[in-house]
């Protein structure tokens, strides 16, 4: 639909931008804080490690007090596990507790609405030596730290996340600096979906904890969600398409929202010999979480056609590359879409195409909580970082919301990725995406100060005229 007059944002749009903790943070030992999976995997050759990252832990006050320049209604930021259970389990760190007690209170100070992840890619490596996800107590552990964060945190948190991503946690696990397969399994995509059956029991126990502790709270999940086109109108590439959206997109979707296994995904699973085992109570647990509203990343959609019997699993292939899988489809480049300097596709259409799908399957509100521009920005001597091409692709995006919520979706708010520059899942410090700029380098660490990007200007425009302003 062509909408000649566009539906106004909300009043009460969640304007705002992300980060995750072992990203953002650093002080990666610092004040009792235990290592996670992230602090102890070998980083890719030519990218710094996560010690420092952008030094949010030291400079909380001076991040938020830009972000609140801007005129950010919420922040999403997450928890880092082993800052507040440096063992995964058992003593909780008083250090940890406090350094996110500041956080919340300081973005409250300003009005900014706390939005927190409670998983965003780093397990306590302490938990990882006990077997990480395939181990069954993992939904137990999970369940304790929330009930830590909700304890401590829910007096003023009022919207929560689950994990973040788990859909890429489980099809790119490795990229991404986690999840752990065993030495000698002999059935990868078992164990896999073991490990992942685990994350969506504890999801669901997670979401059903925080509505018997806090009432008042709101939570979802946050997988990243592209939506799947046919490289063609063959029916063939159509069943592709309706595979991969299935085991990309939907089985988290329909697990968090109806508690239910997809049905092509658990067809799928079969045909594999690799169908999850169901622990005693877990499809009641299943059942049992309801999301209020549902979070997701957007970065570009996929395309895919029908398998010729041939892929072999791309050893490069991250977050937005459709991989490919014998017999269930084949990952196909979109000729009709540009890339990024990094070679993610850019599909702002697409973006409205995928609320559209998500808000007819599920009819539940939704938030963004990730979108953005990974790019090598320069740092003028005058100390200006003329990034048009970010302004440029989130404009063409906040568009497609303003159009997705003329179609009648529900729309809750908008957090970019990210607040701040910080390091990629896996190409260091010089993918940049945030609205303010750090100054460092991939190993020379510099001053570490903050400037303020281009898009820092636009977005605070952007944010006062409530999306009116692109
Ligand atoms: C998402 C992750 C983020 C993030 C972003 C950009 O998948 O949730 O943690 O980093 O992608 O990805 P990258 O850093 O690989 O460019």
């Amino acid at each position: 639909m062509l909408h000649k007059t566009l539906k106004p944002f909300p009043k009460d749009f969640l304007w705002g931008a992300s980060t995750s903790a072992y990203q953002v943070e650093g002080a990666s030992l610092e004040d009792g804080k235990g290592p996670s999976c992230q602090d102890v995997k070998v980083v890719p050759e030519g990218t710094s490690d996560l010690k420092v990252c952008a030094d949010q832990y030291h400079r909380y006050k001076e991040d938020i007090a830009l972000m609140a320049e801007m005129g950010f209604k919420t922040y999403r930021f997450s928890i880092s596990w082993s800052r507040i259970i440096p063992e995964g389990t058992g003593a909780v760190n008083p250090k940890g507790i406090e350094y996110y007690n500041n956080v919340i209170n300081e973005c409250l100070k300003y009005g900014i609405e706390p939005l927190v992840t409670m998983f965003h890619f780093d397990m306590p490596a302490a938990l990882d030596e006990r077997g990480s996800w395939g181990n069954r107590d993992s939904i137990d552990w999970f369940l304790n730290f929330a009930k830590v964060m909700f304890e401590n945190f829910g007096d003023r948190v009022k919207y929560w996340l689950t994990i973040n991503e788990q859909n890429m946690l489980t099809l790119v696990g490795p990229v991404i600096g986690t999840l752990m397969i065993p030495e000698g399994c002999t059935n990868v995509l078992k164990e896999t979906y073991q490990q992942n059956h685990h994350m969506l029991v504890a999801q669901a126990k997670a979401m059903a904890l925080c509505h018997e502790m806090l009432p008042g709270a709101k939570i979802g999940p946050a997988p990243n969600i592209s939506l799947v086109y046919p490289a063609s109108c063959k029916p063939e590439d159509v069943l592709a398409a309706q595979n991969y959206n299935a085991i990309r997109n939907w089985l988290y979707l329909d697990m968090a929202v109806y508690g239910v296994y997809n049905n092509l995904v658990w067809a799928y699973l079969e045909e594999n010999d690799a169908c999850p085992e169901f622990g005693e109570g877990d499809e009641e647990a299943l059942k049992s979480g309801h999301p209020d509203f549902i979070g997701f990343n957007y970065y570009n959609t996929a395309t895919v056609e029908a398998s010729d019997g041939t892929e072999k699993l791309d050893p490069g292939a991250d977050q937005q590359t459709a991989r490919g899988e014998k017999g269930v489809y084949r990952g196909y480049k979109n000729p009709n879409l540009p890339t990024t300097e990094f070679g993610w596709e850019i599909d702002p259409m697409g973006f409205r195409a995928t609320i559209r799908e998500m808000y007819s399957r599920y009819r539940l509100p939704m938030i963004v909580t990730e979108n953005g521009l990974g790019a090598y920005d320069t740092l003028t001597e005058d100390g200006k970082v003329h990034d048009q091409y970010r302004i440029e692709y989130l404009r063409k995006h906040i568009e497609q919301i303003h159009l997705a919520i003329s179609d009648g979706a529900e729309m809750m708010g908008y957090c970019p990725w990210s607040a701040i520059d910080l390091i990629s899942t896996h190409e260091g410090m010089v993918k940049r995406y945030g609205f303010i700029y750090v100054d460092r380098d991939e190993f020379d660490l510099k001053t570490l100060d903050r400037y303020k990007k281009d898009s820092f200007y636009w977005y605070k425009k952007v944010i006062a005229s409530n999306g009116e302003d692109l």
